[in-house]
This record gives C-alpha cells, sequence and structure tokens, in this order.
C-alpha cells in the first residue's frame, strides 16, 4: 500500500483532527475545513471594528471581488445558500412555466423552480457522465418549458456545447446548478462561468465554503444588479423597487469565506492525491471510478469520491460493512428525484440505477493514507467475501 501523498497535508493540521484510521473509529463521508483561526479572526476583528455585520458590509464585498479574481469570471454575487442561489437566479431571469430538471441530482435543484412557483420537468442523466443528457433534455421540451437547470454533477460537467445549442435553438434560459463546480475548469474557464447564470453552494461541507453561503455567476450586468436588489427585499435605499427575499450573506460568513479561500488551491491539489490514492487500491475491484481526466480540456476540482457498485445490494452491503466499522457511505444522490411524490412522474431509469448503486466514500485533503486503506480494505473484504 502507498504511504505518502504527493501534495503534502502540512497546511491542515487543523482540519486533520480524526488522526489515523482504526477498528471503530468514527470516519464521516466529509469534514469541514477550517482554517488558522486566527486567520478568521482578522478579519472579524475588521466587522467589530467598524460594527458592521451584515447588510452588503465591506467584507462580502471584498469577497464577491476576490472570488470572482479567483475564477477569472466578471461577476458573482453571494447569497444565503447554493439553494437561493438557484431561487434567485431563476427569479432574476424571470423563468416561469416548466424547468427542465435532472433526475440524477440534490432536491435543492428540483425545489428551487418549485418554490418559485415553477414546475419542474425531469429529465434522465447519461450513465457516463452523470448529467443530464442533452438528447433528452431536446425531446422533452413542449411549448411550457422555458427553461435548462442543469447540475454539474460532483463538479464534472455537463455537456455544455449541447445545451447551449439547445437553449439557444429553442429560446430557452439555460442556468447550472453548480453546487459542486467551484474550482473546476472546462477549456480553460471557470465551470462556473457556462449558460445564462449557474448557482454554487459555499456549505461548510464544500472544498470553498462560507459556513453557509452561495453564489450566483451572472453574465449580464442587469441580472446581476437584480440579484443584489432581490437578496435584500428589492429595497435600493429605502426604495422598494422590486420583489425580493432576504438572501443575504453575512460578514461572518463573508470573513470564513475571505479566510478559506487562500488554501483553496492546494487544497484541490491535495484531494488529487486522495483520489489516487483510493484510486490505486480500488480500481482492481468489479466497481466503476469516474476518470476525471478522459474528460477533454477539463481540470476537475475533487469535489467528491463516488464509487458505483455492480448493484444496489452490493452498495448497501459496502454501506453496511462500512458503518459497523464506524465510517459513513453517502448515497449522494439517492433517491432518484423521479422518485419523489411530491414531483411530477417521468422514466428515469438510468438516474433510478446510478442512485441505487453509488455510494460517496469519506473524502477530502483531510484523509490520510490510513483511513483511505482501512475504507478500501472493508470495501474489498465485501466484494471479494
Ligand atoms: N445543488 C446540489 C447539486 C447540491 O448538492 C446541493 C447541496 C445544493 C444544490 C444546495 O446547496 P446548499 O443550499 O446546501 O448550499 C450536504 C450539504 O449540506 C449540502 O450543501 C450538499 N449539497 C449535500 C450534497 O451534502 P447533507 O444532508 O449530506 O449534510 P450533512 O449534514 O449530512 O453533512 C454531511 C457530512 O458532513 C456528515 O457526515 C457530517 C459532516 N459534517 C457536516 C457539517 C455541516 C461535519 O462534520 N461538520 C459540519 O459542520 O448535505
Amino acid at each position: 500500500m502507498t504511504t505518502a501523498f504527493a501534495n503534502s497535508n502540512d497546511v491542515f493540521p487543523r482540519s486533520n483532527a480524526v488522526a489515523a484510521a482504526g477498528q471503530g473509529e468514527r470516519l464521516l463521508v466529509t469534514r469541514p475545513f477550517l482554517p488558522p483561526r486566527e486567520q478568521y479572526e482578522r478579519y472579524l476583528d475588521e466587522a467589530w471594528n467598524v460594527n458592521w455585520l451584515t447588510n452588503d458590509g465591506a467584507l462580502s464585498r471584498r469577497l464577491e471581488a476576490e472570488i470572482a479574481q479567483w475564477l477569472a469570471i466578471d461577476t458573482l454575487k453571494l447569497v444565503s445558500s447554493g439553494t437561493s442561489a438557484l431561487q434567485l437566479a431563476l427569479a432574476a431571469l424571470d423563468v416561469a412555466g416548466t424547468v427542465i430538471v435532472p433526475a440524477y441530482s440534490h432536491i435543492a435543484t428540483a425545489n428551487a423552480p418549485l418554490l418559485n412557483n415553477c414546475r419542474v420537468k425531469l429529465v434522465d442523466v447519461d450513465p457516463d457522465s452523470f448529467c443530464i443528457d442533452p438528447e433528452k433534455v431536446e425531446a422533452a421540451i413542449d411549448s411550457d418549458v422555458t427553461a435548462i437547470m442543469a447540475t454539474h454533477v460532483y463538479g464534472l460537467p455537463c455537456d455544455v456545447a449541447a445545451l447551449e445549442d439547445i437553449a439557444r435553438r429553442r429560446g430557452l434560459r439555460l442556468i447550472y446548478d453548480g453546487a459542486h463546480a467551484f474550482g473546476a475548469r472546462l477549456r480553460d474557464r471557470a465551470l462556473l462561468d457556462y449558460g445564462d447564470a449557474a448557482g454554487v453552494s459555499f456549505h461548510a461541507t464544500k472544498p470553498f465554503h462560507c459556513v453557509e453561503g452561495g453564489g450566483i455567476v451572472t453574465h449580464d450586468p442587469a441580472h446581476a444588479e437584480k440579484i443584489s436588489l432581490m437578496r435584500g427585499h428589492g429595497l435600493r435605499g429605502d426604495d422598494i423597487v422590486l420583489a425580493g427575499t432576504n438572501a443575504r450573506i453575512s460578514e461572518f460568513h463573508s470573513a470564513m469565506g475571505l479566510a478559506v479561500l487562500p488554501h483553496v488551491e492546494a487544497m484541490i491539489a491535495q484531494r488529487q492525491d486522495r483520489f489516487e490514492a483510493y484510486r490505486e487500491q480500488l480500481e482492481v475491484l468489479p466497481v466503476r471510478l469516474i476518470e476525471p481526466e478522459a474528460i477533454q480540456d477539463f481540470t476537475w476540482n475533487y469535489a467528491y469520491f463516488p464509487v458505483i457498485f455492480e448493484t444496489e445490494q452490493v452498495a448497501l452491503a459496502v454501506r453496511h460493512a462500512l458503518a459497523e466499522d464506524g465510517i459513513e457511505g453517502r448515497r449522494y444522490f439517492w433517491p432518484s428525484l423521479s422518485r419523489l411524490d411530491h414531483i411530477e412522474a417521468s422514466a428515469c431509469p438510468i438516474a433510478e440505477d446510478l442512485a441505487s448503486r453509488v455510494l460517496c466514500l469519506p473524502f477530502g485533503q483531510w484523509i490520510t493514507q490510513a483511513q483511505i486503506d482501512r475504507v478500501s480494505m472493508i470495501v474489498a473484504d465485501t466484494l471479494t467475501g
């Protein structure tokens, strides 16, 4: 078994509190990254000194600018969560009617249009990419469909060229759920830069996070302006200029984002090492692993470590064996959205099949070689025993 990572873990002593792996040790599917505390406190002091805690404060404005620069994009608007990012993107682009949504995604992808009083039409995904199948999108378009909301599942890219072509030809809005996509790049552009708008999650469990938070990447200054107003009740000063909500990000959350951002590049490199370490041990087994290097002109962010087992029975047996040892495997995403009562039924056999067989294993820059060895051994024992 390999024992060292190319990208050392030195800069993450605080987030590596789960020390050596061993029988019975609790190992969760992910662990939030915490920056050195003094880096966070430095920003908190700034908020303290001016007694400004939320409502478009200096830290949130600085973070917006720093993220935009980091991603090399024009505009990112910070909001309170990845879910509110999707809702505000839909609202700012005046999306009404029916929105096409992939059946294999987090429930937030469907909830956002539903809460915005849109209808949701589920479309099946491509078995290789996990993302929405453009041919099936085209087939699902009828006169009620006004937008496509496509998820870059695990930070892997949708077929952006095909979706853009469909959206342009059929006069639809194209909004990406890029909750997992921060740091991924396609054709030398941030993956979040594609589409009319993209929402991203900055939840604590993401490599870049603000504890809670999200962002919307837009290309039209009018949309950006609308989002700025909508996240703050539609108020411009004392004037109420449009319908809005409270989806603001506080200065404390922005302080965390400012403290985490400088670590993200190293974190992604370290996640790549851990991905390779897992792969080395699991690729000899009868499982399917994702192959980000097979995607042309793409640089992944190593957001998750999903494993596709041969059957649901095997996936559940592995989850059970891991749990017996205090290790969490998560079914991201189960069930397929096509199996939910509150969403109009639609036949999505590929999403249902994937949802039944995928298990995400504990993964992050914090995971040690010993922990990877332990998890892999349990997976191997279950599959061969
Ligand atoms: N679109 C997509 C495609 C998404 O995947 C998501 C969310 C969204 C939209 C919506 O974005 P947000 O509105 O959430 O910003 C977690 C995240 O909470 C969620 O953001 C994420 N996707 C989803 C895939 O994963 P849960 O329900 O699995 O979280 P939870 O609490 O079970 O935590 C996961 C693991 O992390 C657990 O083992 C516990 C551990 N953990 C968690 C927290 C919060 C910690 O160790 N410390 C912590 O502070 O959803």
